[in-house]
């Protein structure tokens, strides 16, 4: 294989599908699901029966947002990391207008698109909040929230957490800890550990959207770096790793093929069978929240569940 010819540097992306397709075990990073088409697909995902996920924390948010609130204390700051179309954000948005006079709003997410949705969402449906949306990401560096008034609550929902090794999650989380102050507040969504029953269909649905949202990094590859991919070569494959618990998605090569990626100047060999690891989505026990949160340095305030126990939001104090 050959490198790549460039004289330009690499941006972050470009670096990541090189590293991780020529790796031993080819992998690459979730991050790259989130173009408009995957944001669209990843939409759909949080509608179908399968994926529980979204509903379940959906509802948590609805009984329980003006408590959150109210346990974080006064927060005229909101930040937001991978804040998507921040639909089920708008509860605690709203419950914090409530009780503080100007709340400004920062998403933070890798999806341009998706974040002109949620600047639009809430210029529309709470037109007193102020919003600064961030395309960044935040994996490799994190905003300077000083400008902004304190103290400030960080949301982190929706699991995706989960999309990180422990190691990951907690230098993360560390990470965001760094950039608030003592005393600010993050509210932590997580899917908690459940029966593999439950958790296969949620990421294998009956529709094959998440099938389809997988292979869109493919054609992501295609369209942003000149690649030969042919969709119909790769199969959508989930595994519960009971021993890591984690599920794990996979792009299986159906036959031994060569890929071109004109862009980067590279040729990448599939045997028949090899996969490609495009994602991990850990499921959390009580034990592994307490760990991560002790290791990046917050405290654990309180914890909101379903009526079912599948799903956690916790509030953690820096
Ligand atoms: C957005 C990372 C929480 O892991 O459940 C949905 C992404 N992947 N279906 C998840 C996802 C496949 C999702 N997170």
């Amino acid at each position: 294989m050959s490198v790549n010819a460039s004289v330009l540097p690499l941006d972050g992306n470009a670096r990541a599908v090189i590293e991780g397709l020529t790796s031993q075990q080819k992998w690459l990073p979730p991050r790259l699901f989130y173009d408009r088409a995957g944001s669209a697909l990843f939409e759909r995902i949080t509608e179908l029966p399968e994926y529980y996920l979204t509903a379940t924390e959906q509802a948590i948010f609805e009984r329980e947002a003006a408590d959150m609130v109210r346990s974080a204390g006064d927060c005229p700051t909101i930040v937001e990391l991978g804040a998507g179309t921040a639909k089920k954000t708008m509860m605690v948005l709203r419950a914090a207008a409530e009780k503080s006079s100007a709340i400004t709003f920062i998403p933070i997410d890798v999806s341009s698109s998706a974040l002109k949705v949620a600047r639009r969402r809430v210029n529309r449906e709470l037109p007193q909040a102020a919003v600064h949306p961030l395309v960044m990401d935040y994996t490799e560096r994190f905003p300077d929230l000083s400008r902004f008034a304190g103290p400030r609550l960080a949301l982190y929902i929706g699991s995706s957490i989960g999309n990180f090794e422990p190691m990951e999650a907690a230098a993360l989380l560390r990470r965001l800890r760094l950039s608030l102050r003592r005393g600010d507040a993050l509210l932590l969504g997580t899917d908690m550990r459940k029966p593999a029953s439950l958790l296969i269909p949620a990421y294998d649905d009956a529709e094959g959207v998440t099938a389809q949202f997988n292979l869109n990094v493919l054609a992501r590859i295609n369209r942003e770096f000149a690649a030969g991919f042919e969709l119909d070569r790769f199969a959508h494959r989930v595994v519960w790793n009971e021993s890591e618990s984690r599920i794990e998605m996979h792009l299986e090569s159906l036959r031994p093929q060569r890929v071109h990626i004109g862009a980067l100047d590279l040729a990448v060999d599939f045997a028949a069978g090899e996969r490609i690891h495009t994602e991990n989505s850990y499921k959390f026990t009580p034990k592994m929240i307490e760990a991560l949160a002790l290791n990046a340095g917050f405290r654990i305030q309180q914890t909101w569940r379903d009526d079912r126990n599948w799903f956690r939001v916790t509030l953690l104090r820096a």
